[in-house]
């Protein structure tokens, strides 16, 4: 039995709070109310009745970003060879009691290979400024808690909002540089000013080039004039035919680690990033650094956070813990590539190979080739099996 006659004397003792939510439901019963008829009398209240679903976010408006949990005990990078300081990670590890492992590799399609395979468990990984855009494709990233960050304010204007990340949601920059050739100068009369320089039997077994098909064939796209994004078949014809002929000269395809063959002088030029030049520069002063007459691929690698990383305030915590100036000149004073963070750039304390202004109009970034990457992978198959 219900004290009120009516649904409505219900609703109007509700609203003057003159009832409990025991009394409420007894009452309700009594009058023989469904939950439906409580919403149509506005008195729906939490655990009588589903609450309506919440407006859809106004992508115009900035929602709150997500609290991370406390740091994690481990960490897990995959990157470039010798692209990191001797002591950024064993000082990470003091600081933030949390053990790192770094596992190397030498392109960015060996990179994301292997995180499509699902393997390696990694929490950091560092692609290429187009590598970026093949990784958003393929769903590989997780979004970056920039509330985690605040070193990022470090970070020099024009490597931020980038083209393969116009809102910053990704990626934070690690290092930026050119492909060129290191040659040992004391071995070579005349320093190189092409890549026709491969193409001179005179090196025969002197000399090697990338095992890195965006920056291999680029740079045979370079030679005659085209685009390092070149998808034209008859351009991958033009620098298939090259890459053939330079073959019989090259010593091997080989990347970071053939520094210790130009220090030796067992190779006397390479393709070589600018960066990896100045290490081998370090051990041995007869080694410099050429940018070809006709341009070469300039690029900025970054750091993301591959999909399904475990350890993900640990990745933030290193993040912004690079982004610091000290700790940022220190990695680019090893690697010997340029800091895309302005405060660690002010403090570095050794040379790296920028290139000049009348260089910099000749080189040019490299782009996800988009549906043109399986006839790429052919041809690189085709010039390895040549
Ligand atoms: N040893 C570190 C080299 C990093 C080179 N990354 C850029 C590659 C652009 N194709």
């Amino acid at each position: 039995m219900s004290e009120f006659k009516t649904a409505q004397d219900l609703a109007d003792a509700v609203r003057r709070g003159e009832l409990d939510r025991r009394d409420f439901l007894r009452n309700s019963l009594g009058l023989g109310l469904t939950l439906s008829s409580f919403s149509v009398l506005g008195l729906a209240c939490s655990g009588e009745t589903e609450a309506p679903p919440p407006p859809p976010a106004d992508p115009a408006v900035p929602q709150p970003e997500p609290e991370l949990g406390p740091i994690e005990a481990e960490l897990h990078i995959y990157m470039w060879s010798d692209y990191i300081a001797e002591d950024t990670v064993p000082n990470f590890e003091k600081e933030f009691n949390c053990k790192v492992t770094v596992d190397t590799y030498e392109s960015n399609e060996e990179m994301i290979a292997k995180l499509q395979l699902g393997g390696g468990g990694y929490d950091l990984v560092c692609p290429s400024g187009y590598a970026v855009t093949v990784m958003g494709k393929l769903g590989l990233m997780e979004k970056l808690t920039r509330k985690y960050l605040p070193n990022a304010a470090n970070i020099a204007p024009i490597f931020s909002k980038t083209v393969f990340d116009p809102s910053d949601e990704h990626t934070v920059p690690w290092q930026w540089g050119i492909t060129g050739i290191a040659y040992r100068k004391d071995k070579i009369t005349t320093p190189p000013d092409s890549w026709a320089f491969f193409l001179d039997a005179a090196q025969k077994g002197k000399v090697t080039m990338m095992d890195d098909m965006r920056d291999n064939i680029g740079a045979w796209l370079k030679y005659r004039g085209k685009s390092v994004n070149s998808v034209d078949p008859a351009d991958l014809a033009a620098a298939k035919a090259d890459a053939i002929a330079a073959k019989p000269n090259l010593r091997a395809y080989i990347s970071a680690p053939v520094k210790g063959q130009l220090v030796a002088g067992d190779v006397f030029a390479a393709q070589l990033w600018n960066g990896d030049t100045m290490q081998a520069k370090a051990e041995n002063a007869e080694i410099e650094f050429a940018v070809p007459k006709e341009g070469a691929v300039i690029w900025c690698d970054s750091m993301v956070i591959p999909k399904g990383a475990k350890n993900i305030r640990a990745a933030h915590e290193f993040l912004n813990y690079v982004l610091r100036p000290d700790v940022g000149a220190a990695i680019s004073n090893f690697t010997g590539y340029g800091s895309p963070n302005s405060a660690a750039t002010a403090k570095m304390t050794t040379p790296v190979a920028y290139p000049t202004d009348e260089q910099m109009k000749t080189l040019e970034y490299q782009q996800d080739l988009g549906e043109g990457t399986a006839a790429w992978d052919q041809l690189w198959t085709d010039i390895k099996s040549a």
